[in-house]
């Protein structure tokens, strides 16, 4: 049921590291052709830095562990012509025969399925404000609870309740650490205000906690999240202002459910003269390369 690419079936083979990607920032999160142009650049600074890239994602109904450039064209194509394909999705696109873009948990979900132990992304799901109501808590956190892989990311965005989210993820026993900061970045900010319980301040660091997890079959995932360079402070904070105005029309539009994280990016992307998506494609940029210097030395400790 799963087409797993030759070059990522040789290296998981091999032992060599493998980072999976997730295919919903390429469908949802950017228009085409920034979408294509960004999910090839970071395919290339994961190689650049010595792994093998594996982009997830569902077309005709098979789930596909790394994608061609010509299988990334397509999806990129697409757009959100490709479904928003979270873990519940996964049963319908498969039985439809159809496109489907993993989310954080569904793309959790598959490098687990393969035993891909490392996943890098931009910003992950979350509690989203007033959840306490509406109970609509993204499935990346759940997923992160019960699967084993380590997601490195840039945090959380402020669209999202932040201190809920964290509360969650401690329920349900994820790590949580954010490297060289003792706060828990907000994606577009270094600061969201929320302690992390731990801190890693070197790849070595993060390599030994990933290591001891996986071998103590913990069995439960772990969020590293590595905050905005300081040098993005300013137009991070610009942006900051934005999705608050944006976080207000969703209210009065009463937009919910899976609807809500892509309605809220592109009111900030319109709001921000597409300064949003150009920062958010710099962003993703700098936290690959963050992220891959994080990942670089992990295989090393592992083995
Ligand atoms: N947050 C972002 N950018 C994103 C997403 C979340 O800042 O692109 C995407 C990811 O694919 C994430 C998904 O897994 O949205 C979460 O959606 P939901 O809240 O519907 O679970
Ligand atoms: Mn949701």
């Amino acid at each position: 049921m799963l087409n797993i690419a030759q070059h990522v079936r040789d290296a998981l083979s091999c032992g060599n590291a493998v980072v999976a990607l997730e295919s919903t920032i390429i469908s949802h999160g950017m228009p085409f052709p920034q979408n294509l142009q960004t999910a090839m650049e970071v395919e290339a600074i994961v190689k650049a830095n010595g792994a093998i890239p594996a982009t997830i994602a569902i077309l005709d109904g098979v789930p596909c562990i790394g994608l061609n450039s010509e299988q990334l064209g397509r999806l990129a194509r697409l757009g959100t012509k490709a479904q928003k394909t979270a873990r519940r999705d996964i049963p319908a696109i498969v039985a439809a025969g159809g496109n489907g873009a993993t989310t954080v948990s569904a793309t959790m979900f598959f490098a687990s399925k393969v035993g891909i132990p490392v996943f890098v992304t931009g910003g992950i799901g979350g509690v989203h404000r007033h959840g306490e109501q509406t109970m609509d808590i993204s499935s990346d956190l759940t997923e992160l609870g019960r699967n084993s892989v380590a997601v490195i990311s840039a945090g959380v965005k402020s669209i999202l309740d932040i201190p809920r989210t964290l509360e969650f993820l401690e329920t349900q026993g994820v790590t949580v650490a954010a490297y060289k900061t003792n706060e828990f970045p907000a994606f577009f900010t270094e600061v969201s205000g929320c302690k992390v319980p731990c801190r890693l301040d070197s790849p070595e660091e993060c390599a030994k906690l990933i290591h001891s997890s996986l071998s103590l079959n913990l069995g439960t995932g772990m969020l590293i999240a590595v905050p905005i360079p300081k040098e993005y402070a300013a137009s991070g904070n610009l942006i900051e202002s934005a999705i608050q105005r944006a976080l207000e029309e969703a209210e009065k539009k009463r937009v919910i459910g899976n609807a809500s994280t892509p309605f809220l990016l592109a009111r900030v992307n319109e709001l921000t003269g597409g300064a949003s998506l150009t920062a958010s494609i710099l962003f993703i940029h700098q936290y690959f390369f963050a992220h891959m210097i994080v990942y670089a030395t992990v295989k090393f400790v592992s083995t």
